[in-house]
């Protein structure tokens, strides 16, 4: 096939034209064509396949409770894992533990003084160590459970 120079001057101009529309559709769709490992909804530069909280701002990736799911978007932080959620973990919807480091699933407090028996000094005595009486009387009577 017999190419004469209006031909090649033609197809040069399509060439160029084309390119020049494919760079501008990359540019333009750029964003919709990426994968989605490389999508970062909260831009925390922490893609959102690998982001422990995806929708929330977390570039530390703190996972305290080790649960896969970051602290920032963990509905309940915990620990020792007995369901009880840590305190200061304004996410936590789950009751509070009153022995976050420390399994207790029954959360029995017996002087119901907020710390619970399994992790109480003196689980009968309200004020704990506020006076030697009480000390002496925790140290006479065994936990009960
Ligand atoms: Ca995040
Ligand atoms: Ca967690
Ligand atoms: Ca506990
Ligand atoms: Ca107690």
């Amino acid at each position: 096939m017999k190419i004469d120079l209006k031909n090649k001057y033609h197809i040069a101009i399509i060439l160029i034209v084309s390119v020049v529309c494919f760079m501008s559709a990359m540019v333009v769709l750029s964003p919709y064509t990426r994968g989605p490992q490389d999508k970062d909804a909260d831009k925390d530069t922490i893609a959102d396949a690998q982001d422990n909280c995806p929708n929330v701002p977390n570039s530390d990736q703190s996972d305290i409770d080790n649960d896969g799911t970051g602290d920032v978007c963990d509905t309940c932080t915990d620990t020792d894992g007995d369901g009880y959620g840590n305190p200061g973990y304004p996410q936590n919807a789950c009751p509070e533990d009153n022995c976050p480091d420390t399994v207790n699933a029954n959360q029995t407090d017996r002087d119901q003084n907020g710390i619970g028996d399994a992790c109480d000094t003196c689980p009968q005595d309200t004020l704990n160590d506020a006076d030697n009486w009480d000390l002496q009387r925790c140290r006479q009577l065994p936990l009960r459970v």
